[in-house]
């Protein structure tokens, strides 16, 4: 069943995929979903049309049938619940894939965020460049003990999996920052997610509506 998922109308990244629908799409593109958009604008988010889709008026949703999701995550994980492509058949393989993808989420990427709010949100407060530094040096611990246990491996447990499309995505949002590039591993592991014919499809759908070529 095709399912139907939702981004920005104009992402203020102009097409960098740096937005969470390029996470589904990926997802779904990984796994031969066949999928629609509806692109939605900031004012139409907050709109109780699609707060009966996302609580918190955000995007992505994803709909499918009489199901609907929000929170990236859950999406992702659904995808990869229903079509093989994501997570490993073997059930110990599976739930350390899992554990990934919480990984990533939950222990990667807050400190990540917390640099995108202390360069964009609070960039003008008197105490921004005291706080800089803190926050880089949060986001440096976690990825000196990813890229020590990544190592020389191509991903982080085995073949290629939901765990893998979330970090390479969350480590993405570090690049202009070139932290990620102090650890050429990552670096690595990231462009090789880049690579990947999937995450192509789906940065190459989110660029034609972010920054569509003229004719
Ligand atoms: N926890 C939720 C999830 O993982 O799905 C967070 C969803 C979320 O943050 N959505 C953002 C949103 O809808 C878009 S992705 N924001 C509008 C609002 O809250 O009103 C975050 C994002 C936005 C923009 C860029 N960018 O321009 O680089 C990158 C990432």
């Amino acid at each position: 069943m095709s399912s139907t998922i939702t981004a920005f109308e104009r992402s203020p990244d102009g097409g960098k995929g740096l937005a969470r629908d390029t996470r589904a799409r990926w997802a779904l593109e990984e796994t031969g979903q066949p999928y629609k958009v509806r692109l939605v604008s900031f004012a139409e988010m907050k709109k109780p049309a699609h707060l009966a889709l996302h609580p918190f008026g955000q995007i992505p949703t994803y709909e499918e049938g009489d199901l609907t999701l929000f929170e990236t995550g859950a999406i992702v994980f659904h995808i990869a619940e229903q079509h093989a492509g994501l997570l490993p058949e073997d059930a110990n393989a599976r739930a350390r894939a899992i554990t990934w993808m919480f990984a990533a989420l939950n222990t990667v990427e807050p400190p990540i965020l917390d640099l995108v709010t202390a360069r964009i949100v609070e960039g003008n407060r008197s105490w921004s460049q005291e706080r800089l530094p803190l926050v880089a040096e949060r986001i440096r611990a976690q990825l000196k003990q990813l890229s020590t246990r990544l190592g020389d491996a191509d991903w982080l447990d085995g073949a290629f999996s939901a765990g893998d499309l979330l970090m390479v995505s969350v480590l993405l949002r570090l690049r202009m920052s070139g932290i990620l590039d102090e650890y050429p591993n990552l670096a690595a592991y990231v462009a090789r997610g880049e690579a990947r014919p999937a995450y192509r499809r789906a940065f190459a759908a989110q660029l034609a509506i972010n920054a569509p070529t003229t004719g």
